[in-house]
């Protein structure tokens, strides 16, 4: 047990104090989300649909706090984090068209009656990261309570404030106790608990590789189940025969924004020798163009890292002597600040900017020769989470689509996050899928039950 300090990532101020739960607070939560399942799950669906939709009203209302608050505790620039308060009731609104959807199946059988049921699981454990709060609380949680699930949500330690506000909500929309409770905790402690419970029959786990791989580790010996949503080293694949203007004003957000602190980010430029030295020309202004600043700004669009540690960690992927080729600016003074900067180089494979997650604004543009060439580099990586593929070609377009190993990827656009179609990630990126209709299986057990009828 212990105490952190929440600290607002732009003035390195402490603006609050959040308890850190126990290994008994833990069990004891899990004991309520226990008691509270027989009724959540009982209930008619309609009733449950109309408290999701409750659940989502509230959050629309509060949208301006919970904003401010994101803008506080994980110095996301404002119009940002209004996005993510929205995207939380967009997918809590989705999700709340389920309960009374879920019908499971009537298969012919000789013989009799089979009925197959999607049922819940029981206590869900959604473990939330500090880059996008209250999106990624969302999508664990809006299609676990659909589904008929109780859930215990543990947000990071560094980002607690707008899930403890959501859990709040909950309450006020008039879900029953028990059903949701934000737990705030250590990995470690309050996380790992969750993990190795007995009684929790599921984790859904957005964070690092590292993590992910302890937690399904630590899933194995009771067979839980688990979805992992991990890290990512994301490809832009510019060809050059692309809209060469839009793909370059376009680049710098793709990895920037949250300040590089995202999944998704294409930290990967890969663009075809022909166009190489006019995409360079055309993505010097764009870089220069991305405001860094003050994120009560509506004008912001890249706010700070999240900690001091993120920032060295950052800072260690520039050292001296990297091939630095645009460096955008930040603001002097206090806040955890990075410039957008991109490297540049012919030949990536001694510099670790280029192999791993940065989770900060560095990305690496590096050239190719062809078709083949540019799918072999894309893949060249353990993760495979995202990518863009810029052409006018549609035969290219459904080529390079297909042979890119990533979970999500966009053709002439940077879009990765659409609550209505999965999301996920291909081999080290993950396990399963979160959004779209599908996720609903993710939180349902398929029971198959036979009646014979002589
Ligand atoms: O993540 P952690 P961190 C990557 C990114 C970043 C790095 C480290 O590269 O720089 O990870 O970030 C909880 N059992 N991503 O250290 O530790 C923890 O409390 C159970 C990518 O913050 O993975 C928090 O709630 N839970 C990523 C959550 O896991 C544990 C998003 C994530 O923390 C635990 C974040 C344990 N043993 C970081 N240890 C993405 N995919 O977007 C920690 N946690």
């Amino acid at each position: 047990m212990g105490v952190h300090d929440v600290v607002d990532p732009a003035t390195e101020e402490v603006i609050e104090k959040v308890r850190l739960a126990s290994v008994e607070e833990t069990d004891a939560a899990v004991e309520r989300a226990k008691r509270a399942f027989p009724a959540w799950r009982d209930l008619a669906p309609g009733e449950r649909a109309r408290l999701l939709r409750a659940f989502a009203a509230r959050v629309d209302a509060c949208r301006e706090e919970l904003a401010g608050l994101e803008v506080r505790n994980a110095g996301h620039p404002v119009a940002q984090a209004r996005w993510e308060a929205g995207n939380l009731r967009d997918v809590l609104e989705y999700y709340a068209a389920a309960p009374e959807r879920l019908t499971g199946r009537q298969i012919p059988v000789p013989g009799g009656l089979d009925v197959t049921f999607a049922e819940p699981l029981g206590v869900v454990g959604v473990i939330v990261p500090w880059n996008f709060p209250m999106p990624i609380l969302g999508w664990g949680l809006a299609p676990a309570l659909a589904a008929g699930n109780t859930v215990i949500v543990k947000p990071a330690e560094l980002t607690p404030l707008t899930a403890l506000r959501a859990g709040e909500l909950a309450l006020e929309a008039g879900l029953p106790e028990g059903v949701v409770q934000v737990l705030p905790g250590a990995g470690p402690v309050a996380g790992r608990r969750l993990v190795e419970h007995p009684d929790v029959r599921k984790i859904v786990f957005t964070g690092s590789t590292r993590v992910g791989r302890e937690i399904l580790a630590a899933c194995a010996p009771g067979v839980k189940r688990v979805t992992l949503e991990l890290g990512g080293k994301s490809a832009n694949l510019v060809f050059a025969d692309a809209d060469l203007e839009k793909a370059a004003a376009t680049a710098p957000y793709a990895v920037f924004e949250n300040a590089g602190q995202d999944c998704c980010a294409r930290s990967r430029i890969l663009v075809q020798r022909p166009v190489y030295e006019r995409f360079m020309e055309l993505l010097e202004p764009a870089v220069h163009g991305v405001v860094v600043g003050d994120p009560r700004d509506a004008k912001t669009e890249v706010g700070p890292l999240i900690s001091a540690a993120q920032r060295k960690r950052v800072a260690g992927y520039v050292p001296d002597g990297a091939p630095v080729a645009i460096r955008g600016s930040a603001p002097e003074g206090p806040g955890f600040w990075f410039p957008p900067t991109v490297l540049a180089t012919e030949d990536p494979a001694a510099l670790p900017a280029w192999h791993d997650e940065v989770f900060g604004p560095v990305a690496v543009v590096v050239p190719f020769e062809d078709e083949a060439d540019a799918v072999r580099i894309a893949n060249d990586t353990p993760y495979g989470l995202s990518g863009s593929i810029w052409t006018r070609d549609v035969g290219r377009a459904l080529r390079v689509s297909r042979a890119v190993e990533a979970g999500n990827l966009s053709v002439n656009s940077h879009s990765s996050v659409r609550y209505w179609t999965p999301f996920g990630g291909y081999k080290q990126s993950g396990l399963g899928r979160e959004l779209g209709p599908d996720a609903l299986d993710a939180f349902t057990e398929t029971k198959n039950v036979f009646i014979a009828s002589d």
